[in-house]
């Protein structure tokens, strides 16, 4: 397949651009048509959602990407030494604006080789390949344009006698559907050789439902903003007449299930047509529709997922004020 970029240490390969619209046509298909209405999460990451979510990295209310970013600071050279990582894969890369930190530790380090970073948005992996590889000169870059529940093969081999970290940052872990995060992980356990590579994962703790739920219903609305994002890309990619202002954004912790669940409240009874699916479906008052859930970790839960995909624990780090915390794992032998 023809590269979509290749120059100067950079090469950049795109999973999707065939049949894509299929994938959203799916999804909508599959979760708007049953009694509890759903859609996954990754349909939020267009390039204004991938805007909307930087802009929620930077909000007081929501914690995790500073408290992930203070373990990285603290602990990115322990990591470097603890690993000899040379390469770095992440999954859901987005700006890798953390992940520069675990790069400059490796740099120092001397054993930086290869990033690879795989995100659905495009726009985001070609522009962090451009940005690292002038920041960090000898550095190679192989950017996937993919999905990481479709794509995860599509990751190149590792090299001969270079350790490989795959990082998984800023609990996205934590945005999978119940009962496929474990799947996910087995699939993230074949990238990695035992007795070599290592996972690193950063998983929200489960903690003050009210600091939770400032953290995803923020007083300047840009998580409502986010939330509804979703309908903007449905009316422009699927030519749906959603009225993306008669949605109420809907944040809450499930204490039985420890998640966040994000929601879109019909203001009033509604019919909404789907024209490239030819679909019409019907809202009733206050029906809501399922956009994400984000889940929330206690040591047990990360335990006993690592250990039902083969992956053993080495490390846990957490931040001063334990609402975050970055793990090692590695392959059982
Ligand atoms: N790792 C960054 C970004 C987290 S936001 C951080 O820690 O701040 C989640 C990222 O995952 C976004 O960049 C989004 O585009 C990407 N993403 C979401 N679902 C995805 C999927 N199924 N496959 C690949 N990337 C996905
Ligand atoms: C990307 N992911 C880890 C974020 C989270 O916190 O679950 C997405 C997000 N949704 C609303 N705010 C942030």
């Amino acid at each position: 397949m023809e590269p979509l970029l290749q120059a100067g240490g950079v090469v950049v390969r795109s999973f999707l651009a065939a049949g894509e619209d299929r994938a959203l046509a799916d999804d909508v298909l599959d979760g708007l048509t049953r009694p509890f209405k759903e859609l996954p999460p990754k349909h939020f990451y267009d390039a204004r959602g991938a805007e909307l979510f930087d802009r929620i990295t930077e909000l007081p209310e929501y914690y995790p990407t500073r408290a992930e970013r203070e373990i990285l600071v603290a602990h990115a050279a322990d990591v470097v030494a603890l690993t000899g990582a040379g390469e770095l894969v992440e999954l859901g890369s987005g700006t890798a604006a953390k992940t520069r930190i675990l790069l400059r530790a490796m740099h120092d380090a001397g054993t930086l080789r290869r990033y690879v970073p795989l995100d659905v948005t495009e726009s985001m992996v070609r522009a962090t390949a451009g940005e690292l590889v002038q920041e960090l000169p000898g550095l190679e870059v192989h950017g996937i344009v993919g999905d990481f529940e479709r794509h995860l093969a599509e990751v190149p081999p590792p090299e001969a006698g270079v350790p490989r970290i795959v990082a998984f940052l800023g609990g996205t872990i934590g945005n999978f559907p119940p009962g496929s995060r474990r799947r996910f992980l087995r699939g993230v356990r074949r990238l990695l050789r035992p007795g070599v590579d290592h996972l690193l994962l950063g998983t929200d703790l489960v903690k003050d439902p009210a600091v939770l739920e400032a953290a995803y219903d923020d007083a300047a609305g840009v998580t409502a903003e986010f939330n509804r994002n979703v309908l903007h890309v449905l009316n422009r990619e699927l030519g749906a007449d959603f009225e993306v202002g008669a949605f109420d954004h809907v944040a809450f912790f499930d204490r039985e299930h420890e998640w966040i669940e994000l929601r879109l409240r019909a203001q009033r009874h509604m019919h909404v047509h789907v024209g490239a699916l030819a679909l019409d479906v019907a809202f009733a008052a206050r029906e809501e529709l399922r956009t994400e859930i984000s889940a929330k970790f206690t040591r047990r839960r990360l335990d006993g997922d690592l250990g039902a995909a083969g992956l053993r624990l080495v490390r846990v780090l957490t931040d001063p004020g334990d609402r975050f915390a970055l793990s090692l794992s590695t392959p059982r032998r």
